[in-house]
């Protein structure tokens, strides 16, 4: 008998997908091969796809992927769809903070309409330098927890937040530079989810790298869950391509910087070059009403996008 259903896709295999369905109140995983055209650059299958697949009961392994459902979003870094939350996660130390990945993906975050949350991890390491970060995001008006995996800090509070909003089919994924320790968060989480991490990686002699792939995890079971992924951390060189959106989307993306730049003095202001006189981006920069640094990212995100050809501005 031909049967179709509608899942989720939670993990790449080889070329396969396994998708997960829910089937009176029981959940089942399928592995899933996707129809020929759903192998193709744009229309391709993505991790967290809510997909219409469709079997055969009597051939073991006939699933087949046979369309995707409109997506909510759909990321290029992480390569995710459907995300409801972006947890950004920066180290208050080792490696060391570098603000401007987090200005990046929350600005990539916005603009697809997911929320961002900042996560400050190792507060054990520099207690003083994740208070200044949480400033600058509190400010921005981006929600931040300060955690330590290492001292127990934030855990609970941030196990909260994540048990109330994903959930009911929401998702959520963890994202930042490799090593700031989202694997190890994840588990301090949720240790349900035994995540390799780079320390265990260590102890049985493999290589740093130990999340290589996006993975959609349950944090309930049944129809209400939600859905968590680790991602796998990128290098500051996969983000000098910065090939999201175009200059004219930047703006929106940085809105505590739009508060003001409607009293700037030229209407085409850019607030990159423009000094205080002009600008009141700049101005409210020196005043302490926005982060100078978050300024400064948008200044060097602008820079990146004005240089690209046009041919590649979509
Ligand atoms: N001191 C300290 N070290 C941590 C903390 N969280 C993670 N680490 C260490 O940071 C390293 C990288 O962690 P991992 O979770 O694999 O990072 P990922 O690449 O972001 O997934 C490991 O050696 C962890 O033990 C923390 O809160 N405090
Ligand atoms: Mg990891
Ligand atoms: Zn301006």
């Amino acid at each position: 008998m031909i049967i179709e259903r509608v899942g989720r896709v939670v993990r790449g295999l080889g070329g396969l997908y396994v998708t997960r369905v829910e089937v009176d109140g029981e959940t089942e995983r399928y592995t899933t091969r996707a129809k020929g055209v759903l192998k193709r650059d744009e229309e391709r299958v993505q991790i967290g796809d809510e997909v219409k697949i469709t079997l055969d009961t009597d051939i073991p392994d006939s699933a087949v992927i046979s369309e995707i459902l409109p997506r909510r979003s759909s990321l290029i870094r992480p390569p995710i769809a459907n995300l409801d939350y972006l947890f950004i996660v920066i180290a208050a130390k080792r490696p060391a903070p570098v603000l401007e990945t987090v200005d990046k993906l929350a600005a990539i975050a916005v603009h697809n309409k997911i929320k961002p949350v900042c996560v400050i991890t190792k507060a054990d390491l520099d207690l003083s330098r994740a208070e200044e970060i949480s400033e600058i995001y509190t400010l921005a008006g981006i929600p931040v927890f300060i955690t330590s995996s290492a001292d127990g800090r934030g855990i609970d509070a941030l196990a909260a937040y994540v048990r109330e909003r994903v959930t009911d089919g929401a998702s959520a994924a963890f994202a930042g530079a490799s090593g700031v320790g989202k694997s190890t968060l994840m588990n301090s989480l949720f240790p349900s989810l035994s995540l390799a991490t780079a320390e265990i990686s260590q102890k049985i002699e493999r290589g740093r790298h130990t999340t290589r792939h996006v993975e959609l995890f349950d944090i309930t079971e049944g129809s209400d869950t939600g859905f968590l992924a680790d991602t796998p951390g990128f290098s500051l060189v996969d983000f000098e391509r910065f090939d999201f959106f175009s200059l004219s989307d930047l703006p929106a993306t940085f809105p505590e910087l739009l508060c003001y730049s409607g009293e700037c003095r030229y209407a085409d202001c850019t607030h990159v070059g423009e000094g205080k006189d002009e600008c009141a981006v700049a101005r409210a920069a020196s005043e302490g009403k926005i982060s100078p640094s978050r300024l400064e990212s948008y200044r060097s995100i602008w820079r990146v996008l004005k240089a690209k050809k046009p041919y590649e501005d979509k």
